[in-house]
């Protein structure tokens, strides 16, 4: 397999040229986008370079931009970015395509049609804020300000949210929580008091054995962790996969392991029987820092090899080989923890079994394992306090989900919306997030968004979530704007700055300039007291020791490193009810659920029927850049992985096109069929984000299939209200 997997992996990274030179073709092609300088109105000559930070994804790589003779010409990598070490992704490289993008919005509308029917007129920034805050105003003295929600994903809904805060709810919630990473860090923050965060922090390049249990690296493009594993690849590292399908990170291992969809649980409960029954655990660590081993020994001691067998498809003596191998390498090995871990319902039990996995590696502080991370200091503004709502959050009342997320859950939002429960929700901010594609469930949001009074989507194409709003916003792109201050923890702790490269082609502004307006007409100004984004990035970073004129220049400045192992001096500190890495949680017992993990089975596809499985393409983002003609120049479509012997039997081969039915009746769009070997006879496989149903997104118009469109089941995980997705079935209807 080896020499097969250096090919394929080097055609991955072979993305990042296809996007560069799709793009010199496309810079000749792109006519009319001419660019004059903001200040003297004069078209620019010679070449500009512009540190920013890139928003293709939400890993926030710092770039810089290329301005020639006036027009945006390329995106590199900042060389002294720890994010990217100076190399973007293909989706980074192509968002040259998205400042080009033909199918953007140009200026605000306002709804002319029913909900939905996507007739719009023309209006002004003027006459939008005017409806919009006539409505705002109306909702709270009918309602209370509480009845206001706030949907956003990403960094540029930051001053969207002050403004909503300002005006007095808290009912903000995102689906990088409740549709993604929450049931991990809920795990991890249960088992260790911490979370492994966004930067992950995993060592993956020091790893000397990675263990990759869905987690699709190379086409979860990731930047770092792409490098990081390709570095580790390189280095030798023994590579564990666990995946029904032959991922791109399964053609690099040493071990594939073909489990049966959903039964991880099953897997991990059956390495730590063998890591303990064979004593190859971390003795001393388990000794030292974790509470409950040996409650944790009697409850595993039934999850045999054996047992496991017939429950995950992996043969005994392949679970014993990869857990010695595990111990093998041991602290260094890393079970990583994944991302998105939204998959069955039981999701945060199987973040906890993966958490105390990593524990009886004596991974969590050592090298190659989950490592200590800081932060770049950058104090917040000093604004006014916030009003305090008058009524608890709406989207989890009486803490239904003792472990929701701070800041509201999505679907829970949703459902109070619908139901009017707690109380009335009336309106919707919806920024940088296309609902109908990322919440399950599809009717429910669209049944929800009929109940409102006012819904605003603040976007930059015409998403389908904007085909409902009564007032669609149109922002600049992330390289023609300001934006907030990047600083998370990461290993080498940093700040990073988003700034303007290139002008808006049209009538396009950025999420601070909207926020400060529609402030101003709700009369909010004591909010926003700064003259301008500058003055106030220019504030902050003052009291951070840096400032704007010299982050403009450099894009990034780097903090101080802290000690990333035990060994270095990271204290271990657990900040849990022991004060120990909890392998059985107190807590958990406290509240009435498993303090240990429990294997439970999960509902099995009718015959003719398939599992829905769903991940990443290296060169496209979630449902957000198949309008991006650089990138929908390498991949347009997707297509649906069948397996070959499965294909046989419904007389189906590669390039035909077909129809996904689900459990539900809900048909799909027409998709190509994949028939291939690199996937189980139980499941199908489809790149998320595509098959688009807005019209007016001409360039992504009924391309592929949409999985979000197929998800109509989903199961609430009872500790976080984490929506797992994985659990819809589908079927074939051929065109004929
Ligand atoms: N190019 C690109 N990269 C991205 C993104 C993007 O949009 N585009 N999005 C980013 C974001 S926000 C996230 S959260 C991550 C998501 O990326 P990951 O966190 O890597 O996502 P997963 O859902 O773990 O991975 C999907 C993989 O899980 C496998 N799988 C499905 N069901 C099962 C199962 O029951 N067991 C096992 N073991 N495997 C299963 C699928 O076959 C597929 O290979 O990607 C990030 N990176
Ligand atoms: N079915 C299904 N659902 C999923 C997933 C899945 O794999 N399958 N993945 C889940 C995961 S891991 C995540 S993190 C979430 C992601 O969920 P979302 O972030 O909601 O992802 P998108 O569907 O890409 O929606 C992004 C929207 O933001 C708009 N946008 C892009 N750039 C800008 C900008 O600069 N400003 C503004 N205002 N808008 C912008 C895009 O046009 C698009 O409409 O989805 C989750 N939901
Ligand atoms: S991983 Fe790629 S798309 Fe995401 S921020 Fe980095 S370069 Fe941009
Ligand atoms: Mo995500």
């Amino acid at each position: 397999m080896n020499s097969l997997s250096r090919r394929r992996f080097l055609k991955i990274s072979g993305a990042s040229i296809a996007a560069a030179s799709a793009l010199t073709s496309m810079n000749s092609v792109v006519k009319g986008a001419q660019k004059v300088s903001e200040k003297t109105g004069k078209s620019v000559k010679g070449i500009q370079k512009i540190p920013t930070y890139c928003s293709m994804c939400f890993w926030k790589c710092s770039a810089i931009g290329y301005v020639r003779d006036g027009k945006l010409w390329k995106v590199e990598g900042n060389p002294i970015d720890p994010l990217s070490a100076g190399r973007l992704c293909p989706r980074g490289t192509g968002g040259v395509g998205a400042h080009y993008d033909p199918d953007r919005l140009k200026y605000p509308l306002l709804r002319k049609g029913k909900r939905g029917e996507e007739k719009w007129v023309q209006v002004t920034w003027d006459e939008a804020f005017e409806f919009i805050a006539k409505k705002m105003k109306n909702i709270k003295s009918q309602y209370g300000a509480e009845s206001m929600g706030f949907f956003s994903h990403g960094i540029g809904g930051g001053f969207i949210k002050h403004l909503l805060k300002a005006y007095g709810t808290r009912n903000i919630a995102a689906p990088s929580f409740d549709q993604c990473l929450g049931p991990r860090d809920t795990a991890f923050e249960i088992t260790y008091g911490d979370v492994i965060g966004g930067p992950e922090r995993t060592d993956i390049e020091n790893a000397k054995c990675i263990v990759l249990l869905g987690s699709h690296l190379g086409e979860n493009m990731h930047n770092t962790q792409v490098q990081e594993f390709s570095k580790a690849v390189e280095n030798h590292a023994s590579i564990i996969v666990v995946d029904p399908r032959l991922s791109t990170a399964a053609t690099k291992a040493k071990f594939y392991l073909p489990i049966k969809p959903g039964t991880d649980l099953a897997l991990l409960l059956t390495w730590m029987n063998v890591l303990i029954s064979e004593n190859l655990y971390d003795k001393d660590y388990i000794e030292k820092y974790a509470f409950g081993f040996e409650q944790l020994k009697a409850e595993v001691s039934q999850y045999t090899p054996e047992w496991a067998y017939p429950v995950t498809g992996i043969k005994p003596e392949l679970i014993r080989e990869t857990a010695r191998e595990m111990a093998r390498y041991k602290p260094s090995t890393l079970v990583h923890p994944g991302r998105h871990s939204v998959w069955y319902g039981d999701d945060t039990q199987r973040g906890r079994a993966l958490a105390i996995m990593s524990a009886l590696l004596g991974n969590w502080g050592r090298k190659g394992g989950l490592i200590n991370q800081d932060v770049f200091d950058v104090p917040s503004y000093p604004y006014p306090e916030y009003p305090k709502p008058k009524r608890e959050n709406a989207d989890n009342p009486n803490r239904k989900y003792p472990f929701g997320g701070a800041e509201g859950y999505t679907t829970g939002l949703r459902e109070a919306t619908l139901t009017g429960k707690p109380y009335p929700i009336k309106g919707w901010f919806v920024y940088g997030t296309n609902l109908l594609y990322s919440l399950p469930n599809m009717q429910e949001t669209i049944d929800a968004m009929q109940k409102l009074d006012l819904l605003v989507v603040i976007d930059v194409v015409p998403s389908e979530i904007a085909g409902y709003a009564d007032v669609v916003l149109p922002e600049s792109i992330y390289l023609e704007r300001y934006d907030e201050l990047f600083a998370p923890y990461f290993k080498q702790p940093f700040v990073s700055l988003r700034q303007p490269v290139i002008a808006p082609p049209h009538d396009q502004k950025p999420g601070w300039w909207i926020a400060k307006k529609l402030g101003e007409k709700l009369g909010l100004q004591k909010y926003f007291p700064w003259k301008d984004v500058e003055e106030y990035l220019d504030t902050r970073l003052k009291m951070a020791g840096l400032s704007l004129k010299e982050m403009k220049e450099k894009g990034v400045a780097l903090g101080e490193k802290p000690p990333l192992y035990f060994e270095e001096g990271w204290e271990p500190e657990f900040d849990t009810p022991t004060g120990k890495i909890e392998l059985y949680s107190t807590h958990l017992d406290e509240l009435g659920y498993d303090p240990i993990p429990k294997f439970t089975k999960h509902e099995e596809p009718q015959p003719g029927y398939f599992r829905l499985l769903f991940g990443r393409a290296p060169m496209h983002s979630f449902s957000r850049t198949q309008t991006n003609r650089l990138l929908t120049n390498v991949m347009d479509e997707n297509e649906v992985w069948i397996n070959a012997d499965v294909a046989k039997r419904f007389e189906l081969k590669s390039g035909d096109y077909i129809k996904l039915k689900n459990q539900d009746g809900i048909v799909s769009n027409r998709i190509k069929v994949k028939a291939t070997e690199r996937i189980r006879t139980d499941c199908v496989y489809i790149v998320h984000g595509f098959g688009h149903n807005s019209r007016m997104l001409k360039g992504a118009y009924h391309k592929g299939a949409s999985d979000s469109r197929l998800i109509t089941k989903y199961k609430v995980d009872p500790l976080m209200g984490g929506t797992g997705m994985n659990i819809n079935f589908v079927t074939f209807e051929t065109e004929a």
